[in-house]
């Protein structure tokens, strides 16, 4: 099948920073497909390439791309190859991820399938709906004067996405009156969860606690708390072992389904003694630690250093790559999840990947900003319409 018609262009993300759309025509079927952009990224991520550069690349490369195309594996080896470097350093991930979403809706809806439904049919696994993992409270690199932690995650208790968004959206009130009360202001961060200006680690917890009792999540995107005389959390630093002393101190005292990059992405030990230690009852996720790429998965395999991981496919660039990744950490039994980055835009794709890869979960922040939003809807639609 030829691509009739195909274009890229720039557009704004959730934090006013430009990114990639493309408009592709597959056999009289159109689609839009756009790219998120993350903050704390890391080191193993692909290469992103300035937007103004990519429509460069893009004019360059677009004659070759009128070829006869007959799966979608074979598009993005195509692109691959086109690129030829490790990083994707020559196309640059975006460009490269962009062309390979708008290919994937294009093809699905070519053979009158939904998005997931094509996911679920290259994964080969099981379609299911997720848990939503909420990002109500923010911290870190993502909002200034905040508590130390990146994210504090709300995650309600059951697999059925409306039933998630009915209980956040009910709470939400109710969080910001208790912030706004206790600290005096109300400010957000880049996900569109509440900054809370606090040095304590534990107070986007306490603060949780009390409107929803529980389940929580933390993303902590230690390596931005990582300096060399240790790991700096609000005005304490700490070694790796006190860390891991806090973190059993927060699962004793609060209900914690999940601990993402606990540590920073070169400290293995403390991932594999956080994992020996803490994994019976927490997911112990890496994210930065392994970057959607297959050979950092195998590696943290080895190392027994996570039983769960997040999937981003920016990080590696491709849509096949990411099926890839996300197919070899649940053959090792880890819990899979998809998550957006914090410079989101209105493409929902991710949430037609978490049911398609039949993913544990799905982390799209704070339904307040409706970057975020529109993913939880899409499956919301997806729960009503498809699924039995
Ligand atoms: C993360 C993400 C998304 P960023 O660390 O998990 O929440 O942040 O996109 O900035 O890497
Ligand atoms: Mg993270």
């Amino acid at each position: 099948m030829k691509i009739q018609q195909i274009q890229v262009k720039i557009i704004n993300d959730s934090r006013g920073d430009k990114t990639l759309e493309v408009n592709l025509s597959l056999g009289g079927q159109e689609v839009f497909a756009s790219v998120p952009s993350g903050k704390s990224k890391g080191k193993g991520e692909v290469f992103v390439l300035d937007s103004e550069l990519a429509l460069n690349k893009f004019a360059e490369i677009k004659p070759k791309l009128e070829e006869d195309f007959s799966s979608l594996e074979e598009f993005d080896q195509f692109l691959i190859e086109l690129d030829g470097t490790t990083g994707k350093t020559n196309l640059g991930g975006n460009l490269i991820l962009a062309l390979s979403i708008a290919f994937t809706k294009a093809w699905a809806k070519l053979q009158n399938l939904q998005t997931f439904q094509l996911i679920a049919q290259i994964s080969k696994q099981e379609i299911k709906l997720p848990l939503c993992f909420f990002n109500l409270i923010e911290g870190g690199v993502h909002a200034k004067n905040s508590v130390p932690f990146q994210e504090y995650l709300f995650i309600p208790k059951t697999n059925s996405p409306k039933q998630s968004l009915e209980t956040v959206t009910k709470a939400i009130p109710f969080l910001s009156g208790k912030i706004k009360k206790e600290y005096g202001e109300l400010k957000q961060g880049d996900e569109g969860g509440f900054a809370v200006p606090s040095n304590d680690p534990i107070a986007g917890l306490k603060i949780l606690q009390e409107v929803f009792s529980l389940q929580f999540g933390l993303d902590v995107a230690a390596s931005a708390m990582k300096q060399e005389k240790g790991y700096v959390v609000g005005e304490k630093v700490m070694s790796g072992e006190e860390l891991l002393g806090l973190y059993k101190k927060i699962v004793n005292e609060f209900n914690v389904l999940s601990i993402e990059d606990p540590f920073a992405e070169e400290d293995w030990g403390s991932f594999t003694a956080a994992t020996r230690e803490l994994g019976k009852k927490v997911w112990i996720v890496g994210d930065d630690l392994t970057t959607t790429n297959v050979e950092r998965i195998k590696l943290a395999q080895e190392k027994q250093a996570i039983n769960a991981v997040i999937i981003k496919p920016n990080q590696i660039g491709s849509v096949t790559e990411t099926i890839q990744a996300a197919n070899l950490a649940k053959s090792y039994g880890w819990k899979i999840i998809v998550s957006h980055r914090s410079g989101e835009t209105m493409d929902t794709f991710i949430a037609d990947l978490v049911v398609g890869l039949g993913a544990d979960a799905i982390k799209s922040g704070c339904p307040l900003q409706k970057e975020r939003l529109v993913k939880y809807e899409r499956l919301v639609e997806i729960e009503k319409t498809w699924h039995t």
